[in-house]
């Protein structure tokens, strides 16, 4: 199976986005044919700065590879390098009518927050996205449940276009992780933890121990003491189970069971525990890495090359097909 994700480089990566995505993509890339990308072209479409994008892109590629991705296994590489993302892009906004892309929920979402900046970037960040999966001809998007809907229009455009024009595009899939498809923030379990919205609520990838101890000690939980997952009734604990299930390989119902009258306090400071140990070789792996500039650079240059090769000859069908060539 071909697969294609890809994270924008907007800052420090979250726990959230971890067990969303990349979790998934280093079991994946075991005995699939894998696609990473740093999406820095969408990551311009809300508000940032120009002299931090290098380094953002650079402390993602060093985050992937800390998390465990293998460039020997898969490619990776920076959506800006390969030029037949913006082309397609365009060549699949002239058959995309405006009303879908002015519904989806994250344009919605962006456009409430940055008022000022509601740009055409940001209601054409699908088609962009659309390009970057369709090029590829992929087969599966593992993203976390946000994307769904995005997945879901690329799967549309990719339908009319093969309507119109002939069978050009596979219809991707999206790939859902089974639980850890929406991990909240510890300040608001009823919002989605997100690395631009609430530093407090997001425990970094490459957190301090002292300040994962501070983060947990601090999420904000239910009323009542009992550790049960009811996420309609106790969205806090949930949320916390849901982070220590996945860390431990424990499943909820074993440790509901083992804080069984133990309270809040104690079943906190044991996912601190658990966090601590899980996330501490990501953080000596990204040291190492740190001083590695060179080689990340020719990861992402021989990736570039390799994703090259692919995206050419897509575009160059599409192209045909559309009566460019
Ligand atoms: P931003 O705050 O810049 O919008 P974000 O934290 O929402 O960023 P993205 O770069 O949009 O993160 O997402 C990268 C990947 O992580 C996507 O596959 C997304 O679905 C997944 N993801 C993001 N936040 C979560 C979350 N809270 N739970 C599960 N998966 C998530
Ligand atoms: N929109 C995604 C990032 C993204 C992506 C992709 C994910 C851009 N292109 C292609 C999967 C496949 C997000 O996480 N905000």
């Amino acid at each position: 199976m071909r697969v294609f994700s890809g994270i924008r480089p907007t800052g420090e990566l979250h726990i959230g986005n971890y067990l969303g995505a990349i979790k998934q993509w280093i079991e994946l890339q075991e005995k699939n044919e894998c696609i990473f990308c740093i999406v820095d072209l969408h990551a311009i479409t809300t508000p940032y700065q120009p002299e931090r994008l290098q380094e953002n892109i650079m402390n993602l590629a060093i985050a992937y590879l800390a998390a465990g991705l293998n460039p020997e296994r898969c490619i990776l590489f920076v959506q800006s390098q390969v030029k037949e993302h913006t082309e397609l892009a365009w060549l699949l906004g002239t058959m995309t009518p405006i009303g879908e892309l002015q519904r989806m929920t994250q344009f919605k979402e962006k456009k409430k927050k940055h008022p000022e900046y509601v740009n055409a970037g940001l209601l054409n960040y699908p088609l962009l996205m659309a390009s970057d999966i369709l090029l590829y001809q992929t087969d599966l998007v593992p993203v976390g449940k946000d994307q769904k809907q995005h997945v879901e229009l690329t799967r549309e455009i990719a339908r009319r276009f093969n309507k119109r024009f002939g069978k050009t595009f596979k219809e991707p899939e999206v790939l859902l992780p089974k639980i850890g498809e929406k991990i909240m923030s510890l300040q608001n379990p009823k919002k989605k933890m997100s690395k631009t919205d609430d530093p407090q609520g997001c425990i970094e990838l490459f957190e301090k121990p002292e300040e994962i101890k501070n983060k947990i000690m601090a999420a904000v939980t239910d009323p009542g003491r009992e550790i049960k997952y009811d996420p309609k009734k106790k969205p806090g604990i949930s949320n916390l189970l849901t982070i220590y299930s996945l860390f431990s390989g424990k499943s909820i119902k074993e440790l509901e069971g083992d804080f069984k009258g133990r309270g809040y306090e104690e079943f906190k400071k044991s996912l601190i525990k658990v966090l601590i140990n899980y996330l501490e070789p990501f953080r000596q792996k990204r040291k190492r890495l740190l001083k590695r500039e060179t080689f990340i650079k020719e990861i992402l240059n021989q990736g570039a090359k390799k994703a090259r090769l692919i995206a050419q000859s897509t575009l160059e069908n599409v192209r045909k097909k559309m009566g460019l060539i």
